[in-house]
């Protein structure tokens, strides 16, 4: 048995009923005998960032897990697609978006998997929920770069 490693994933949609496809998600996730959710951030309501459409719902989940980076990527997108997520075309609106932000201290550059996840450090939507969960992984500096970004916590 491989040694769990702690991961945190970034959730988002904006099609459908987002809340409730986060919320599937998350039960998903831990429902896999590889995956332990051990902790999630509150919702977050924010504008598309280079994406169309309605308001995204995003957040962020601590897992421990004992899967390879790859197959936990595979993993998450049997969820996106149980979820009805199409790609018609880059950064499409979708029902359900879930990608590998950290896994451990792992630096990954693939085709297939790039981590930490490349445009995470610009994005308001991960930062925020990150910091919630996992202060340690965040600066303000970091914080403050994307502050002028539309983003509300939602109750
Ligand atoms: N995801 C994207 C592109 N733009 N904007 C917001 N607000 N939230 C997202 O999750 C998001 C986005 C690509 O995955
Ligand atoms: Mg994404
Ligand atoms: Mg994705």
């Amino acid at each position: 048995m491989r040694e769990p490693v702690t991961a945190y994933l970034g959730l988002g949609a904006n099609l459908g009923d987002p809340a409730t496809a986060l919320e599937q998600a998350v039960q998903l996730l831990d429902a896999h005998p590889g995956i332990t959710v051990t902790a999630r951030s509150s919702y977050y309501r924010t504008a598309p960032i280079d994406s169309s459409g309605p308001d995204y719902t995003n957040a962020v989940v601590a897992v421990d897990t004992t899967l390879t980076a790859p197959a936990l990527l595979l993993c998450l997108q049997g969820i996106e697609a149980a979820a009805g997520r199409e790609r018609p075309y880059r950064n499409a609106p979708r029902t359900l978006d879930l990608d590998i932000l950290l896994y451990g201290d792992a630096q990954v550059s693939s085709a297939a998997l790039d981590i930490p996840h490349p445009r995470m450090w610009q994005r308001a939507f991960v930062l925020l929920p990150l910091a919630e969960i996992a202060p340690h992984h965040v600066s303000a500096a970091q914080l403050r770069t994307t502050m002028a970004q539309d983003i509300t916590r939602m109750p």
